[in-house]
């Protein structure tokens, strides 16, 4: 059944979402370990090019923990964030909302991996192509979405704006336990610097949602640069629960075959 999934082979881990989401069994699946000297140049891909309807960068939208990954989504009426350049050209893709993955322990957490290495936490901006209406109309199509990848790791920076998020995320413990907007308006480039840059390396691929139902419409970015997260910081993200009543952490999904997909980086 669609909504019992989770992270543990208890409860249709990932090895069973093949049973209630057949996609999930495709053959250009996310995430991947990103193999860093398999990566190949594209000479049409360009920096990422990202633009801010608030000249400060600010967004807000509302944080609700659906058991799976904390999650806030864009209120797009306060300002949206578009992404084009990168491997998309001109086609230019919208903001939706941006979530977490995380360890239960801070040797594992991220989705993708590079060179076999995990990081804490990876936080995910999921973007839609503004072709289509709405991110639930593009979710499906093979040109539908693009998100990215953000690797957190521990090593002693602070990031004000996590903390923001971490502090908010004691208001939605519980699934469906309503949402609640983190405080004030949240400059996005704060929290991810690269974000702002022009040139940010990073590696990108065509694959899928990471969760069922596991949609083969996601250009990957994955930024290479680390941001930096606080022990404490991800012991609140581990304090929620999940669906299961369980805490929720750990809640990656192993990494899939490249399939014969192409890996590539940029700069080159
Ligand atoms: C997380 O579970 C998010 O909370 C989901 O967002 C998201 O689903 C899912 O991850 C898959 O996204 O970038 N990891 S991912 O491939 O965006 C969707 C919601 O459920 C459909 C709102
Ligand atoms: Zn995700």
């Amino acid at each position: 059944e669609g909504s019992r999934w989770g992270y543990k082979q208890t409860v249709y881990g990932p090895t069973d979402w093949g049973l209630a989401a057949p996609l999930c069994t495709g053959q250009f699946q996310s995430p991947i370990d990103i193999i860093t000297s398999s990566a190949q140049t594209n000479s049409s891909h360009n920096g990422l090019a990202l633009t801010f309807d608030n000249t400060d960068g600010a967004i807000s939208g509302s944080l609700t923990n659906n058991g799976h990954a904390p999650t806030v989504t864009l209120d797009k009426t306060k300002g949206g964030v578009t992404l084009a350049g990168g491997p998309l050209g001109q086609t230019t893709f919208s903001l939706e909302q941006f979530h977490f993955h995380f360890g239960c322990e801070s040797n594992v957490g991220s989705e993708h991996t590079v060179d076999g290495n995990s990081y804490a936490s990876e936080m995910h901006l999921v973007f839609y192509n503004t072709l289509y209406e709405s991110f639930q109309e593009a979710a499906s199509k093979s040109d539908g979405l693009s998100v990215i990848g953000v690797f957190l790791q521990v090593n002693g920076g602070f990031n004000e704006w996590l903390e923001n998020i971490a502090l908010s995320l004691t208001n939605v413990k519980f699934p469906s336990g309503g949402s609640y907007s983190p405080g004030g308006s949240i400059p996005l480039a704060t929290l991810v610097p690269d974000l702002v840059s022009k040139n940010a390396p990073y590696y990108t691929y065509k694959g899928s949602l990471t969760t069922p139902p596991c949609y083969e419409s996601v250009q990957w970015i994955v930024l290479k640069n680390p941001i930096s997260v606080t022990k404490s910081q991800l012991e609140i993200m581990r304090s929620l629960s999940a669906t299961s009543g369980n805490s929720l952490c750990n809640n990656f999904r192993p990494v899939n075959a490249l399939n014969g997909r192409k890996l590539y980086k940029w700069p080159g």
